[in-house]
């Protein structure tokens, strides 16, 4: 038997969401767990299709992904929470490759972690025994579709999340608590008959409305993939060297990004734009030390340089085409 709830009027919801935007996040939203969160079966229909190229853990925990009760039996609300991360690039002059925004700074699950924690340890002490589940993007939890359920973003045909005060420039995190919280309403589409995202993406990853074939992907390619970059693929690379901002530079609603209230997001030296030269002669010592605490680690120095060379041979190229 369930325990009773206490009535509407007593549940915080509104003192819930009040608390997370103290602790800095720019939006948080609740949902309801007691429909299945897939039931069009897209993640599994994407995973059957190999869209997760090398990623073995998606499959892996993809029962737990889709079914939150697995992860926290008894689960009542879904807490979503956004984060901004956006900054204005920095110029850069040629010799110089492009990183992802959202690895400019310190890595977003530390930076997150702590006032997540704060967060969940507050929904804890709302009621006697009540249990929680954080995480910021390695749970096996669907953050863009319980963010649209939450109302915190609606799904971009880029598959990202999107605001309109926003754009796409933020993180997602999730609580799954115990504790029962009023549900927002979902979020409405923002995209229309758009397709710019589809269109413009260097290496054609979005073979449809909402779905990213990973294989495809630069951001997959220049973080992930672990071996050699397909060479069909590489020359769309252009001169990223860690992921990839296109399908969401693109996209009209960021022309209403704002820059981040969060100094660990803003970029340090040298780390939107490295230069080439520096990633393909520094050693393994000098990744860590110049590396430490940031995204970039992920690639490993052989990514890097994997990277690094491909960028280059694309400037070269793109400078021979142009004589
Ligand atoms: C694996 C992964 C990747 C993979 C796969 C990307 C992908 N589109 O799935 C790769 C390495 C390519 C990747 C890239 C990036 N990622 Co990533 N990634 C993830 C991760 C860990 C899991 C995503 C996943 O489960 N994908 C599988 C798909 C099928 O699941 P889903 O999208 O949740 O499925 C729902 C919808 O997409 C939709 N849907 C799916 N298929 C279909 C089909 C149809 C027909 C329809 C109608 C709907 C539909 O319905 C599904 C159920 O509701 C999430 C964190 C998390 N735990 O969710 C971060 C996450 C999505 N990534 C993030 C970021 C920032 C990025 C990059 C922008 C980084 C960069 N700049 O390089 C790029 C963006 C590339 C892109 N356009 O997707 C953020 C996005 C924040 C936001 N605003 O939405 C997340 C949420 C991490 C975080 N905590 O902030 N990522």
């Amino acid at each position: 038997m369930s325990a009773p709830q206490p009535p509407a009027t007593q549940i915080p919801t509104e003192s819930v969401r009040r608390f997370a935007l103290e602790l800095g996040f720019d939006a948080c939203g609740f949902a309801s767990p007691s429909a299945p969160i897939d039931p069009g079966g897209h993640l599994n229909s994407w995973l059957a299709a190999g869209f997760h190229a090398d990623m073995k853990w998606l499959a892996q925990t993809a029962s737990t992904r889709t079914d939150v009760h697995r992860k926290l039996p008894g689960v009542r609300t879904v807490v979503v929470l956004a984060r901004n991360y956006y900054s204005e690039r920095p110029d850069a002059p040629s010799g110089h490759g492009r990183v992802a925004r959202y690895a400019w700074g310190r890595d977003y699950h530390r930076v997150l972690r702590r006032p997540l924690i704060r967060l969940a340890r507050h929904l804890d002490a709302l009621e006697e025994g009540a249990k929680s589940y954080s995480s910021i993007d390695t749970g096996p939890i669907m953050e863009r579709a319980w963010a649209q359920r939450a109302g915190v973003a609606a799904i971009g045909k880029n598959s990202l999340g999107l605001r309109r005060d926003l754009g796409s420039w933020f993180f997602l995190a999730t609580i799954l608590t115990t504790v029962e919280l009023r549900p927002d309403k979902p979020a409405e589409d923002l995209c229309g008959t758009c397709t710019l995202c589809l269109e413009t993406c260097p290496t054609q990853a979005i073979i449809q409305p909402g779905v990213v074939d990973a294989r495809r992907c630069i951001s997959y390619q220049t973080i992930e993939n672990r071996g050699e970059i397909p060479p069909e693929l590489s020359g769309g690379h252009g001169d990223w060297v860690f992921g990839c901002d296109v399908c969401q530079e693109v996209c009209p609603w960021n022309r209403f990004a704002k820059e981040t209230t969060m100094q660990a997001f803003r970029p340090r030296p040298d780390q939107a734009n490295p230069v080439l030269s520096d990633l393909l002669e520094m050693s393994e010592d000098e990744f860590h030390k110049r590396f430490a605490g940031s995204p970039l680690r992920r690639a490993k120095l052989h990514g890097m340089r994997r990277n690094a060379q491909i960028a280059q041979a694309n400037s070269k190229n793109r400078g021979s085409s142009a004589k």
